[in-house]
């Protein structure tokens, strides 16, 4: 009985919006507890986000667009111009969506003429290692066919914006670890041991394999957020946060919120890596497995069915 594609397309993209969303009011505060993020999940109006799924449905919108009625080529998918331009107007009309520093002044450099390659380069001369590429990249798996047409639409939607190394890494580890989610049947027992491995191959970086060992370790253990962000870091960095939303996924991989509530205690950037976790875990579970009243009241829910749609 497998998870439809549908299912877990939408499952992907509205687990992305739901961490975001029930992540950003708990941003940097500890002693975070269940019960607190249980009663916003359940209380009632919009869940609002923030720029991590501004900017993902601005790549769905991207992808979805360049697919329609082509042959799945991976080169067609992504135009580097074009989408650089779209994600600075995304934040030019909506500024005060908590974009990070750097990407906001490389946005402004863009939407005033400036070319992408420049314009992030005059900001960090060696690139953003920021989250941002990772944050929004969960779409790409649902395009590529495995995980070097993953790998590549994820360095090429990241390095509009993010041409760190690091950056590119943390891109490339989420959206090969969402690429694995959609293929695994969630019926089945999930290995977190071979999954890492899949990942870590596909991430080719000494500090990012020392941080795969400490997934893999804790995947395996009673990990508590609090442990698991001591050790692998929960900042705005890339390699501080995207092994721990990996972590996140693995402890609860058939219970998207119950990743998304890891993410959240494990305190720092809790919108991006609940967003990160949630998507993983939603991937992996589907729809149906995410909260029901929570996601109809996701502000962007209409986009997120249209463009799980598409993209399935
Ligand atoms: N920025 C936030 N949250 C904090 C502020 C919220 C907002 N101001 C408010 O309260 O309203 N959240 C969002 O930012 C993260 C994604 O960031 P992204 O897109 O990678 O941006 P950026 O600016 O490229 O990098 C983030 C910061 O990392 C530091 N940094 C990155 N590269 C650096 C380098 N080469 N040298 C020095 N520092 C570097 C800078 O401090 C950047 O500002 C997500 O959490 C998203 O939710
Ligand atoms: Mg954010
Ligand atoms: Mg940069
Ligand atoms: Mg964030």
């Amino acid at each position: 009985d497998h998870t439809s594609r549908i299912d877990k397309a939408r499952g992907l993209l509205f687990g992305l919006a739901l961490g975001d969303c029930l992540g950003a009011p708990f941003e940097g505060k500890e002693g975070v507890t269940d019960s607190d993020i249980v009663a916003a999940q359940n209380g009632t109006g919009a869940l609002r986000h923030t720029d991590d799924t501004a900017l993902a449905l601005v790549l769905a919108r991207h992808l979805a667009h360049r697919l329609g009625g082509r042959p799945r080529k991976v080169d067609g998918c992504i135009d580097a111009d074009v989408l650089a331009r779209e994600f600075a107007e995304a934040w030019q009309a909506e500024p005060w969506r908590g974009y990070g520093g750097g990407v906001t002044k490389s946005f402004g450099l863009i939407v005033a003429g400036t070319h992408w390659r420049n314009a992030i380069r005059a900001v960090f001369p060696d690139g953003s290692f920021g989250n941002g590429g990772a944050m929004r990249v969960a779409p790409v798996a649902l395009v590529g066919a495995g995980v070097r047409e993953v790998t590549e639409l994820a360095r090429r939607s990241a390095e509009v914006t993010h041409a760190h190394d690091d950056a590119l890494h943390g891109a490339v580890c989420q959206a090969v670890a969402a690429h694995l989610a959609i293929q695994l049947d969630p019926a089945q027992p999930l290995s977190a041991g071979a999954f890492v491995e899949t990942v870590r191959d596909a991430v080719p970086s000494t500090l990012w394999a020392k941080k795969f060992d400490i997934v893999a370790e804790l995947a395996e253990r009673d990990t508590d957020p609090a442990e698991a962000s001591a050790a692998l870091g929960n900042d705005v960095s890339a390699p501080g946060s995207v092994p721990l939303a990996l972590l996140s996924f693995l402890r609860h991989p058939r219970r998207p919120d119950a990743a998304i509530r890891f993410a959240i205690r494990a305190g720092g950037d809790t919108d991006t890596v609940a967003a990160m976790a949630g998507a993983l875990a939603g991937a992996h579970s589907g729809y149906a497995a995410l909260p029901t009243p929570a996601v109809s009241r996701l502000e962007a829910a209409k986009q997120l069915h249209l463009y799980a749609e598409h993209l399935a």
